[in-house]
């Protein structure tokens, strides 16, 4: 017992059994106002709107805890296989209407709080993100964790509890500012910290090799320095089937000895200085999302994530089997999301083996078992290597044990393939040259049991491409599990209008049986029920319009169509082609071609990494012809463009409930999956879209007629590539050379020259690799065909009921339960009834 070192006598049981807490709007409200009276000290002058927030988030959260040690209780004692999610990002956005949905309280809540006279909408929207992650990986993280409560599934997210989150994007002069998110300043009440569960991580030092009694090398890693891992624990509700997961975040603490140390030595600012560096390591989550920097920080934190989370697996594994790791691999899964987290391959077999006394034949046959691996990119700039002098320095016994996974492989690629030595070169852990690096999609692939892409074409391309040698060797561990998004968050959440609709067609089902939404599509020919479904959709768009009006300061007139690309910036995903139509638009304008004219309301956002000047220059050049097209009178009625600033989690729970047309305008072959994609299908937007990523089996889910295709395929991207001649299509093509003469005279920076020319360069480069020009035309046209088909209502009602009721496939329960059965094999665990 715990409390056999602070008091005396066993507390009597009644201590523990707690009666459950009412779940009704006058329990609520009595827990609400007690927090923020008594534990927060608030009257009616308090001057934040956090206290309101964080006071029902406390009372909420009291309401999951009896179910939450019932989950665990129940893992533990069904003696259940369990899977761990390993991820350097998760992108949770807020958790308050979340977790009240899933716990079935949102009307009690509302009710209860409306009784006091307070509004519920409003202080959930007092909640910050937690954006502790950049994009689509984090987000899918997320959204999986979501379903695995939802399923059931005995899995635990594992993660870093980052002081700085994404930054906050700030737009002045049309230039994007980072500014920090220090989203944790005034606490968070979703987190328990855990400090008895606190695991020291090395760093450092060297290896020294000894003799044991039986004359075995016994490896050990010495003169380490030192970090702690403080684990904070985050509940992870089901929907409304009492379960309740957790993630689990480590934060970087200094160890006691090296303070002390120092400290007694006298150098106090030394000893805090020490601590400082300690600390940095879950200071700020890197803000790249698509190439690596190679900072030696980084590797910190990956090493730091593995080495605590495997720690803390098998701790629990030795206080239930002991020293006994004979069935660990049927036990335990690790899921690697992408290869942030894959040092854990070299990790486990160092804890096995210099922890637990396991030999490497041992070692290596359960790391191979236990360990999966998810691909999230093609781009080969974000691929990841690792310095092989930095391995050295931070974390020597790793690299040993690197060095002979890698030297053990190559023999058994040179057992299959005798005097290959090329193959061995391409396959090898350790890219030769000017610095050697370590190539860390490889050890991920050496030791895991499966690897997969997150769509189709992705993870075709993937064993064609990149990972070819290792797909000929073991083709069997090669799998694909397209993403998928969680439909209580991006559907029953965020539009509440829709559910209604929906419970009230086809009942309340769906939302953990998604592919229920089939039951609509009747319903697309049914014209009242269209006027409803156009009513809503009209509802959501007022709200984003009101939100853009309030943070742009553009008027979006609720009749024109909603054209929506908001999503990370990146050349791949090609904002630009999306700016060049925009410009087309504004030429038709001035030219007065606007016979039949479809007005329009076009809305960009997203992050661009700090570092990535092109990148920055496109959130420039939107902001500019913005700028220049509301504030021409001519557009007044057509055609508005906005940017909207700092786009994230909770930003998007108001976009994709208000749009009408879905941007997903990628480079064939370069969008591993994308999955914001699939929540504006889900909230009936219909996508314009080339033949990538998941847009091919959103495609296939609706139907061709329901889905505007456009642009070449990725096998024709690359045999374009050798002949790809962007001038001469430029010149052949008036309304592209228009648009490039207006871009090219200075018209979107007449008090900025010049600053615009590495974009028409790129445009009108051979080499560029995104081939922006090569699908214009293409493009307009299909933009084209999505004007006249919004002029026609009922003909895009129809498309838009359709998108929804096809957008099954793209739960996330879909794409978990696939993980579970290819990978996982984990069985369902249901906890006790609570109370
Ligand atoms: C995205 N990747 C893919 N990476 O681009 C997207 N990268 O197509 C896919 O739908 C999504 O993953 C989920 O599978 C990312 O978001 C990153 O964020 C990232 C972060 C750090 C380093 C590299």
């Amino acid at each position: 017992s715990p409390f056999k070192n602070l008091i005396s006598a066993r507390p009597n049981e009644q201590f523990f059994d707690l009666p459950p807490l009412p779940m009704t709007p006058e329990g609520i409200a009595r827990d609400f106002q007690h927090y923020y009276a008594y534990t927060f000290g608030r009257d009616r002058d308090c001057q934040s709107a956090y206290y309101p927030y964080k006071a029902l988030a406390i009372a909420l959260r009291d309401r999951l805890m009896e179910r939450w040690k019932d989950t665990r209780h129940a893992y533990e004692d069904s003696g259940c296989k369990r899977t761990y999610y390993l991820s350097l990002e998760f992108l949770m956005g807020r958790t308050l209407s979340n977790a009240m949905l899933n716990l079935g309280v949102s009307d009690a809540a509302a009710k209860g709080l409306y009784d006091l006279g307070i509004a519920l909408e409003e202080i959930a929207g007092n909640e910050p993100d937690a954006g502790l992650g950049n994009g689509g990986l984090g987000r899918l993280a997320a959204c999986f964790l979501d379903s695995c409560a939802t399923l059931q599934l005995p899995v635990r997210g594992y993660g870093l509890h980052y002081e700085y989150g994404m930054f906050r994007q700030v737009i002045e002069n049309g230039n994007q500012i980072e500014e920090p998110d220090h989203w944790v300043r005034d606490g968070n009440p979703w987190e328990l910290e855990r400090p008895e569960f606190t695991q020291r991580i090395q760093f450092g030092g060297h290896t020294e090799t000894h003799k044991d009694h039986a004359g075995r090398d016994v490896v050990r890693w010495v003169n380490t320095n030192d970090v702690l891992a403080v684990p904070y624990d985050i509940p992870i509700p089901g929907y409304r089937n009492g379960t309740i997961n957790t993630l689990r975040l480590w934060k970087a603490a200094a160890t006691d000895e090296f303070d002390l140390g120092e400290f007694n030595s006298g150098s106090y600012p030394e000893s805090v200085a020490q601590k400082n560096a300690a600390e940095h390591i879950t200071m700020v989550l890197y803000p790249n999302d698509a190439s690596e920097n190679g900072k030696e920080l980084r590797l910190r934190q990956q090493f730091f994530l593995a080495s605590a989370s495997i720690k803390d697996v098998l701790r629990d594994w030795i206080r239930l089997h002991g020293q006994d790791f004979s069935t660990f691999a049927e036990k335990n899964c690790f899921q690697l999301n992408d290869t942030h987290p894959a040092v854990s391959v070299a990790e486990l077999m160092r804890q096995l083996m210099d922890d637990h006394g396991l030999e490497w034949t041992q070692a290596w046959a359960i790391t191979r078992k236990t360990m999966a691996y998810t691909n999230h990119t093609l781009l080969p700039e974000a691929l990841e290597r690792w310095p092989v002098r930095l391995f050295e320095r931070l974390l020597p016994r790793i690299l040993q044990i690197i060095y002979e996974i890698n030297a053990r492989f190559l023999g058994e690629v040179a057992t299959r393939w005798p005097g290959d030595n090329d193959r061995l070169r391409r396959m090898s852990l350790i890219e030769e040259g000017y610095e050697s690096q370590v190539r860390m999609a490889y050890l991920a692939i050496v030791g895991s049991f499966s690897v997969n892409g997150v769509a189709g074409l992705h993870s075709q391309l993937l064993v064609e491409g990149l990972f070819r040698d290792f797909y000929e060797l073991w083709p069997e561990k090669f799998n694909n599990k397209t993403n998928g998004v969680t439909p209580r968050r991006w559907l029953a959440m965020c539009n509440p209008g829709l559910r209604e609709l929906i419970d009230e067609t086809i009942g309340t089902d769906w939302v953990n049986n998604l592919s229920e939404l089939e039951r609509l599509a009747p319903y697309a020919d049914d014209p009242a029920f269209r006027e409803r479904w156009h009513a809503i959709k009209q509802h959501n768009k007022r709200r984003l319009a009101e939100t853009v009006e309030q943070v742009c300061r553009v008027s979006f007139p609720l009749d024109a169509l909603f054209n929506v690309q908001v999503k990370r910036i990146h050349e791949y995903k090609r904002q630009l082609l999306n700016v060049l139509h925009v410009i087309h638009l504004y030429n038709r304008i001035k030219r007065g071609d606007t016979r039949d004219w479809t007005p329009r309301c076009v809305l960009i956002g997203g992050k661009a990494a700090p570092g990535y000047q092109m990148a920055k220059q496109i959130i420039k050049l939107v902001n500019n012809v913005a700028r220049a097209i509301n504030g021409d009178p001519e557009t007044e009625g057509l055609l508005r463009v906005a940017f909207i600033p700092d786009y994230c989690v909770s930003l998007m729970e108001v976009i994709a409930p208000g749009t009408d047309l879905s941007e997903q305008i990628s480079t064939a072959g370069k969008e591993a999956s994308g999955t914001g994609n699939m929540k504006f299908m889900m909230n009936g937007a219909i996508t314009i879209g080339t033949l990538d990523g998941a847009n091919i089996e959103i495609r296939e889910q609706v139907g061709d007629e329901n889905f505007f295709l456009f642009g070449l395929t990725a096998a024709g991207v690359e045999s374009r590539r050798a002949h790809y001649d962007p001038n001469g299509i430029i010149a052949s093509d008036s309304a592209l050379l228009e648009v490039m003469s207006l871009l090219e005279s200075g018209h979107f920076n007449q008090f900025e020259p010049g600053i615009f020319d590495p974009i028409i360069l790129s445009i009108r480069n051979a080499h560029d690799p995104w081939m922006t020009a090569a699908d214009f035309r293409s493009y307009i046209d299909a933009q084209e065909q999505v004007d006249v088909a919004y002029r026609d209502r009922e003909r895009w009602l129809r498309m838009s009921i359709l998108n929804t009721a096809y957008s099954g496939h793209f739960s996330s329960d879909r794409t978990i339960a696939e993980y579970n059965r290819d990978i996982w094999k984990l069985t369902p665990v249901s906890p006790k009834a609570p109370g």
